[in-house]
């Protein structure tokens, strides 16, 4: 044998005989649908007791036979998790193999590669690109945007409301739309940036965006959640932060998840008092500033809106109040109408399907949720659209895929706005006779 040829095989030698050789080189995104209580019990062992993070269902209290669990894996525990998955005779798929190259792809909006050919609004886009488009909607659009401050953030950055309005009609009735609630969710705001960008350019040439601008002022809040938006975008280890970033009193553990912190059933089902836990309530209602920044302003402007929509992802849901009870709102059957029809025209446009009904019974029971709250404060109109996927990438939506994912929560936005306002137009005792 030939020197080199010693070398090449003692050095691969070395390399099998390393220990932890047989850890996987990369973290990976798992689905695994527990068949029976026992592995109901082991999944949520392991998803408690080793490093990983559900992707979903969010908290391992969901967990239940049937259900597909979308589990993160980084390399480092792989071989332990897989062992025991294996030992218990629970299988596996491979979701993501790569999850990692994703999320650069993801984090790599470089506007001035020229063979990108997306547009800036096909992109994800950092906190500070944001707040700079923020700002040029405004300046460029004086007639029509204004960006309203309605507080701070816990870490004190500012959270701006852009209003579009396009005609000053007394008596105008609003819509709100908040987006990026949960910080790993980046299609949200993507969405918001899409909304705004559509209602600004397709003004008097779509009909339907029309009928609602020429009606309605309309309310976006870009960024919900603009700490937690901004750590997920730090580091690939904080890509899947869903909270704030609001220290505890109690210990050493970060975040409220802002959807478990209105006032509405607080703290009962599906939250967490324990600031470890991704779906903690926080110490009491609205005690997080971004909440109370919402709140406040919902609450000073009750009389004028009516739809209140929330933007999340992942799953193509679109769901309404209520959450906290699975008791029917009193308007269920309007709220029922509204989305089923959002759901036949994104089927129809795009060939998507969207499963819709009341939250509890749709997706889980949890309280202290922004739409429940908005519909127990009068906004009868209250949605909550889970946008794309449903598990093919998860948080990880490339790029190439935010216009679709954009387009038909549009659709479904357009829908459910123009029904308002048929619905408002409706006499109110319409008998038949
Ligand atoms: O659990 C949530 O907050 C939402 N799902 S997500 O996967 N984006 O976290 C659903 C919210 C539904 N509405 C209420 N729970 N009120
Ligand atoms: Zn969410």
């Amino acid at each position: 044998m030939s020197t080199p040829l010693i070398w090449f095989v003692f050095m691969n030698l070395s390399i099998l005989l390393k220990p932890g050789y047989c850890t996987e080189t990369s973290d990976q995104v798992l689905s695994i649908t527990p068949q029976t209580q026992e592995q109901v019990d082991i999944l949520r062992n392991v998803s408690t007791h080793y490093e990983t993070v559900l992707w979903q269902p969010v908290s391992n209290e969901y967990i239940s036979t049937q259900v597909q669990v979308h589990l993160y894996v980084p390399a480092n525990s792989s071989v332990t998790v897989k062992a025991i998955l294996q030992k218990h005779g629970i299988t596996h798929k491979v979701l993501l193999a790569n999850p990692n190259v994703l999320t650069e792809m993801q984090m790599k909006n470089d506007s001035t590669d020229p063979r990108s050919g997306s547009t800036f609004y096909e992109r994800y886009h950092t906190l500070e690109e944001i707040y700079d488009w923020i700002n040029r909607t405004a300046q460029d659009n004086p007639r029509t945007v204004k960006a309203i401050l309605i507080g701070s953030s816990y870490e004190k950055r500012p959270l701006y409301v852009l209003k579009l309005s396009f005609n000053d009609r007394p008596n105008r009735k609003a819509m709100w739309i908040d987006c990026g609630i949960h910080a790993r969710e980046w299609i949200s705001p993507a969405f918001c940036l899409w909304f705004v960008h559509h209602s600004l350019s397709f003004y008097q040439q779509n009909t339907e965006i029309t009928r609602i601008l020429d009606s309605m002022d309309v309310y976006v809040l870009p960024v919900m959640n603009p700490d937690g938006y901004k750590y997920t975008w730090t580091a690939i280890k904080r890509r899947w932060w869903r909270k704030n970033r609001s220290i505890s009193n109690s210990g050493f553990c970060v975040g409220v998840d802002l959807n478990r912190n209105f006032d509405v059933d607080w703290g009962i089902k599906g939250s967490s008092q324990n600031p470890c836990e991704e779906i903690n309530c926080g110490p009491f209602p609205e005690s997080e500033p971004e909440t109370q920044a919402v709140a406040n302003f919902l609450r000073r402007h009750k009389n004028i809106v009516q739809l209140y929509i929330t933007i999340h992802s992942y799953s193509q849901m679109l769901i309404f109040p209520y959450s906290y009870t699975f008791d029917q709102a009193e308007n269920h059957n309007d709220l029922l109408e509204m989305v089923q029809e959002a759901a036949q025209r994104i089927k129809r446009h795009y060939r998507n399907t969207y499963t819709y009904g009341p939250g509890a019974a749709t997706l889980y029971p949890s309280s202290g949720g922004s739409d429940d709250w908005a519909h127990k404060l009068g906004i009868k109109y209250s949605f909550t659209f889970e946008l794309q996927d449903r598990g093919e990438y998860g948080f990880l939506l490339p790029p190439s895929h935010i216009s679709g994912a954009c387009n038909e929560a549009l659709l479904a936005v357009k829908t459910v706005g123009v029904k308002v306002l048929e619905k408002a137009q409706a006499p109110a005792n319409h008998h038949t006779i």
